[in-house]
């Protein structure tokens, strides 16, 4: 199997945690690629070449659920919500949502400056710090080894991602028990080792 990533993807960072929780990790070949790069080479398999992209065989999967899905039937552990199971499915959508949010942000904020939409910045703004209060009352904070689910990544990643660009600064003050829930996960060391990182930076082309 061949997941194709940048190691600053959230929604590829949340693949390779469930593929490493899963014990997967040498069964999975990583294809660092770049993004809006012409010469990708996920554009011949998938042509809006978005990552993460996990290629097993003539099977071409590019949905991060999708994929841990299928990470976890050869796993043989449940980190994705069944669908049935619909109160875990709508707990995984609004975290996903989160990370969705999240994600929009940090990629205005990458844009020049002049090109920033003062609007979109505040509807983020908004929104996020709107997820991070209703966080802050329903995560329960694990007292043993951190469950690893798709919901829970989701989360892990957009909180990644928002420290790493610093959208909200006062969030650790600000909402505590998420604060500490998040303590709990980055003792997980593929979460600790797989945070967005200034040197896996690269702009992005098109
Ligand atoms: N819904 C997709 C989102 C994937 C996504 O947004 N990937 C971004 C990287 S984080 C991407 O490939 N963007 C391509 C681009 O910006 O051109 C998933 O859940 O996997």
């Amino acid at each position: 199997m061949k997941l194709y990533y940048t190691p600053n993807s959230p929604y590829a960072r949340i693949c390779r945690i469930t593929a490493i929780e899963g014990g997967l990790g040498d069964r999975l070949e990583l294809d660092w690629v770049g993004l809006r790069t012409p010469d990708s080479p996920v554009i011949s398999i998938s042509p809006l070449g978005r990552v993460p992209l996990l290629e097993d065989g003539d099977l071409v999967l590019s949905e991060a659920r999708h994929i841990c899905a299928y990470l976890d039937e050869k796993s043989g552990k449940r980190t994705v919500a069944r669908y049935g199971d619909w109160h875990a499915v709508a707990a995984e959508a609004q975290s996903l949502a989160f990370l969705d949010v999240v994600t929009v942000w940090s990629r205005e904020t990458r844009r020049q400056e002049e090109d920033r939409s003062k609007f979109m910045l505040d509807v983020a703004d908004i929104q996020v710090r709107r997820g991070l209060a209703h966080l802050n009352k329903t995560v329960t904070v694990p007292e043993g080894a951190p469950p690893i689910s798709f919901d829970a990544l989701c989360l892990v990643a957009g909180i990644g991602m928002m420290e790493f660009y610093e959208l909200v600064p006062d969030w650790r003050e600000t909402y505590p028990t998420l604060a500490a829930w998040s303590d709990a996960y980055d003792t997980v060391e593929s979460i600790a080792t797989s945070k967005p990182s200034q040197d896996a930076l690269r702009p992005l082309t098109r």
